[in-house]
């Protein structure tokens, strides 16, 4: 059996998730259940990153302790990925005790390979990104160093703390960039061009305990707390299993996949990759990389104070269902993308509604009138029987290859085609359509599979209502039997206002 390992950024709980992080979720969890649904042995890994300034500041406002605060935080992440049914295996914290003890095992072991030394350092510093800028990366405004990413004045920092080699791995990362371990490539490109232009510089991976005391203690230096990135990325590996259950770390890691925004590239190319080469553990198989949501032209985010709420999108669209479809629909790698309710109604509207949920409630409808509800197979129309063939075909290599939107527009293609087949077969004139009615639920069929790990509770709906199992490999047999016992109506038009 295949196994797939699929990971997402684990998110900052300072503030609860918004559609950005909704974005990267939905996407990860679509190729999860694809894979699941293929039959793949599937590892989902999410959860939050709770420690460093940013955590230990947030706590401070409201008073309370750090660790009371990241836990009702954690709680409500889980709370908004059950509402979009994200399905994920496990939820990991930074703050459990087998990541602290992964953490710690792995910074002896570069402090015992000499790869970590104690050193000055010097730099402006964004408290919101917990990451250092230099001259080039940050922007300057009003004669004042301002981060790139929050438009916030950074910090002037000076202090003694103990740098990661990374300048060694300079060869080492350019090898790697240059295989197809980034996706899409350009990505890859990107770094290798900083890589070039500023050359590999050491990365500081402590904070003195004085000015950050949230986090995990150095093994060898209690005065210090470790870096909230080197904490966070090694997730990923006790996640798998690293140090308590090898053999299930061995299978996953063979597989795995990280979900990213372009923001933190930097950290899952750059640093990540010489981390696990420093460790002796293997890369990941793939980075995928995804480009930004946008709204009144800036990245969406808290401190830009132009976030769209995931309650708000449940609400409007009904269910989960309609705001993963939509996310699936805009998903874009390389092209960042800005909101708008327009184009989300019109997604809704027209794919969901009109042409899936249309054909649904019309295919079933005649089916429970005119047959009574029971459908057995028919002669498939010959055409839609190719546009069917065609559409798996399309849909698998897209899904393979990560590209979730494509896939989505081959589905709405055959639904398109299947639509039109019924107005000019016109079934409802005829006594016993039953090959007509067959190669409409046919169609209806396999779109449902296939759009199963994009919105999985109405396509379980519709199987449950039609009587077929959704199953990959029953997309290349035909049903002997349908038997219809409702024609839901699964999707409401929403009304423009
Ligand atoms: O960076 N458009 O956490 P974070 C698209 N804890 N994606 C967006 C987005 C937007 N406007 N806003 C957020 C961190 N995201 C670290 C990660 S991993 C070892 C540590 C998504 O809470 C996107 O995936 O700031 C981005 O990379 C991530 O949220 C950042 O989440």
């Amino acid at each position: 059996m295949k196994t797939f390992y699929i990971t997402t950024p684990i998110y900052y709980p300072n503030a609860v998730p918004h559609l950005g992080h909704a974005y990267t979720t939905v996407y990860a969890d679509i190729l999860a259940r694809y894979h699941r649904l293929k039959g793949d042995e599937t590892f989902f890994l999410t959860g939050t990153d709770e420690h460093g300034l940013k955590l230990q500041r947030a706590a401070e406002k409201k008073g309370i302790h750090p660790k009371e605060f990241v836990d009702e935080m954690a709680e409500r992440y889980k709370n908004y990925w059950s509402l979009l049914d994200i399905s994920y295996d496990r939820f990991i914290r930074t703050t459990d005790p087998d990541h602290e003890e992964l953490v710690k095992w792995a910074l002896k072991k570069l402090y015992e390979k000499g790869l970590i030394y104690k050193a000055k350092y010097p730099g402006w510093y964004c408290v919101d990104c917990e990451k250092f800028y230099s001259e080039g990366e940050y922007e300057v405004i009003e004669g004042k160093p301002h981060c790139p990413i929050h438009k916030k004045p950074l910090e002037w920092l000076e202090e003694e703390t103990y740098y990661f080699k990374l300048s060694e791995f300079t060869e080492f990362l350019q090898k790697t960039l240059k295989r197809d371990i980034v996706y899409p490539r350009q990505y890859a490109q990107e770094v290798l061009g900083k890589i070039e232009k500023e050359g590999l510089l050491d990365v500081s991976l402590a904070r003195p305990k004085s000015r950050v005391w949230w986090g995990i203690p150095l093994p060898w230096d209690e005065e210090y707390t470790t870096y909230v990135w080197f904490d966070a990325l090694l997730n990923y590996v006790t996640g798998a299993g690293y140090l308590r259950d090898p053999e299930k770390f061995n299978k996953l890691w063979a597989n795995t996949h990280h979900v990213i925004g372009k923001d933190i590239l930097w950290f899952h190319t750059a640093i990540w990759f010489s981390m696990l080469e420093a460790l002796e553990i293997p890369l990941p198989r793939k980075v995928l990389v995804h480009a930004f949501l946008i709204n009144r032209g800036l990245k969406m985010g808290k401190s830009a104070g132009n976030v769209v709420f995931i309650e708000d999108l449940l609400q409007r669209y009904q269910d989960s269902d309609g705001l993963r479809y939509i996310i699936a629909r805009i998903f874009n790698l390389q092209k960042d993308i800005e909101v708008s309710t327009d184009l989300f109604d019109s997604i809704y509207n027209s794919d969901l509604a009109d042409n899936y949920g249309n054909l649904v409630r019309r295919v079933g409808t005649l089916v429970k009138r005119r047959l009574n509800g029971k459908l057995t197979a028919g002669k498939v129309d010959e055409d839609v029987q190719k546009t069917i063939e065609k559409t798996i075909e399309e849909y698998t290599a897209a899904m393979n290859s990560y590209e979730v939107s494509r896939a989505v527009e081959h589905i709405m293609d055959l639904l398109r085609r299947a639509n039109a087949y019924m107005n000019e077969s016109k079934p409802w004139e005829k006594q016993a359509p039953v090959n007509e009615l067959y190669t409409v639920m046919e169609a209806v069929r396999t779109a449902t599979i296939m759009l199963h790990p994009i919105i999985p509770k109405s396509t379980t709906r519709v199987a449950k209502a039609f009587g077929f199992q959704i199953n990959y490999n029953a997309l290349s047999t035909h049903l002997e039997e349908y038997n219809v016992t409702e024609a839901p109506i699964l999707f409401r038009k929403v009304k423009r206002t």
